[in-house]
């Protein structure tokens, strides 16, 4: 017999490995809908186990449970390669439909990082880690909410602002969204209908959304800044600023997390909010064509669909439609690309001259930092665009695999993604080029 301590370790083991497994799983009836393991039980002699799945989305539970029986000595087989224990126990599945439970371990969107020991950007300690099952907890106790959105705000700090909110009053609750100032048409309706009205109080609790850190936050959030309760954020660079940060670094799009906590929340999710969320997904994978792009990705995309996303519609205004002005300006970073490193690296240059020219405005560029990455052969692609002023630059890394976007980034103090990263550069367009050109012989 085993002591309860070594008992519990192993259920964690255990639960560990099948949550990683399942990933791997290719039998259709287990591939259904969202799983994850909420819980394993394990005898005291080690003789069976039982491991508690929660399933999100449609689909048979039936023919999920018999798929998840045949995988079993798979399963077994590689936990005795990962576990150093002399017997793995027979494992039954279970269905485990309690929120509840869900709530004490996983979420459906894998393992969550460790909390560092570092100081919150805000001043207080680091943010406790929760998951998307204690974040919907966390949300359906509370009640009085104020949505934070990003800087440029984009598809998909904007969409999980507006089906956050929509969510939220869905489930009861009273969820506004901060104006953002530097809101652009393309993604004003996502946001605006949730704008606080003029006699609104004081936010209960603040959230941020898709925001890595608290300087990416717009001057109108300042008064917030230093008590934001909750980040909900996929950036490995997050500072960790707010009480608490529901943080996974596998996700492609925020969106992603946001649908988990809905779901767990709500057990559903309306048509409005699968709108939102869908945009938030899809603009952040360039239509599911980057490499961030995961199988969850695309099932949690698949679940929107079938929850009243107009994903005909979404991809028709997102991604096949191109306004005059961005095909000028297209036409005009295309005839300037720069190749280095023997075509290894393209660097295209957009300034404020180029951006009158076209008669573009920031719509007109959205997502067009991914523009020197579809060229064969360029393994880093930088877009430097000149900003306010000539001295104020920002420059965005796109990279492939293997090369690391936000390593580049960082030689500059900036951050982001492995594949996508972004900076801010005091100095000219011109000096940018020559310093990224010197850090990217150390990348490539
Ligand atoms: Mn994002």
């Amino acid at each position: 017999m085993f002591s309860t301590n070594r008992i519990s370790r192993i259920n964690e083991d255990i639960q560990r490995e099948i949550a990683a497994l399942l990933r791997d799983v290719k039998d259709p009836r287990v591939k259904q809908g969202m799983l994850s393991v909420t819980a394993v039980d394990t005898t005291a002699d080690l003789q069976h186990a039982k491991v508690y799945i929660s399933v999100y989305g449609a689909g048979s539970e039936k023919e999920l449970m018999k798929g998840l029986k045949s995988a079993s000595g798979y399963f077994r087989y590689e936990i005795g390669k990962a576990l150093s224990i002399r017997h793995i126990p027979e494992l039954h599945f279970v269905i485990d439909s309690s929120i509840e439970r869900g709530a004490r371990i996983n979420s459906i969107l894998g393992e969550l990082p460790e909390t560092q020991d570092v100081v919150r950007e805000s001043g207080g300690p680091a943010s406790r880690i929760i998951d998307a099952a204690e974040t919907a907890k966390w949300l359906d106790g509370r009640d009085n909410f104020l949505i934070l959105t990003h800087r440029r705000p984009d598809g998909d700090t904007t969409g999980c602002a507006g089906a956050l909110a929509q969510g939220l009053r869905e489930h009861g609750k009273t969820a506004f969204v901060l104006p953002n100032p530097e809101i652009t048409p393309r993604y004003l309706r996502f946001i605006e209908d949730y704008y606080p009205p003029a006699q609104w109080g004081e936010p209960d609790y603040v959230i941020s959304v898709d925001t890595a850190s608290l300087e990416l936050l717009n001057d109108n959030a300042g008064e917030y800044k230093g008590r934001i309760s909750l980040c909900i954020d996929h950036h490995s660079s997050n500072t960790r600023y707010a009480e608490q940060l529901c943080l996974d670094t596998s996700c492609a799009a925020c969106g992603e997390i946001v649908y988990g906590i809905l779901m767990n929340l709500s057990g559903g999710i309306g048509a409005r909010a699968a709108e939102y969320l869908y945009t938030a997904v899809a603009t952040d994978t360039g239509c599911f064509s980057y490499a961030n792009t995961t199988g969850d990705t695309l099932r949690i995309a698949s679940l929107l669909v079938e929850s009243g996303a107009p994903h005909r519609a979404l991809n028709k205004e997102f991604f096949r439609t191109k306004t005059q002005a961005r095909v000028k300006i297209e036409s005009m970073i295309l005839t300037g690309i720069e190749y280095c490193f023997g075509g290894a690296a393209a660097i295209v240059i957009i300034t404020r001259e180029m951006m009158a020219g076209a008669g573009a405005d920031e719509d007109d560029v959205d997502d067009i930092s991914s523009l020197p990455c579809i060229i064969a052969g360029v393994r880093a692609g930088i877009t430097i665009r000149e900003m306010a002023s000539e001295f104020d630059c920002k420059g965005s890394v796109r990279t492939t695999p293997g090369v690391d976007a936000g390593a580049i980034a960082a030689c500059f103090g900036g951050g982001g993604h492995a594949m996508a990263a972004g900076v801010t550069y005091k100095g000219t367009v011109a000096e940018v080029r020559d310093r990224i050109i010197e850090e990217l012989a150390g990348f490539l």
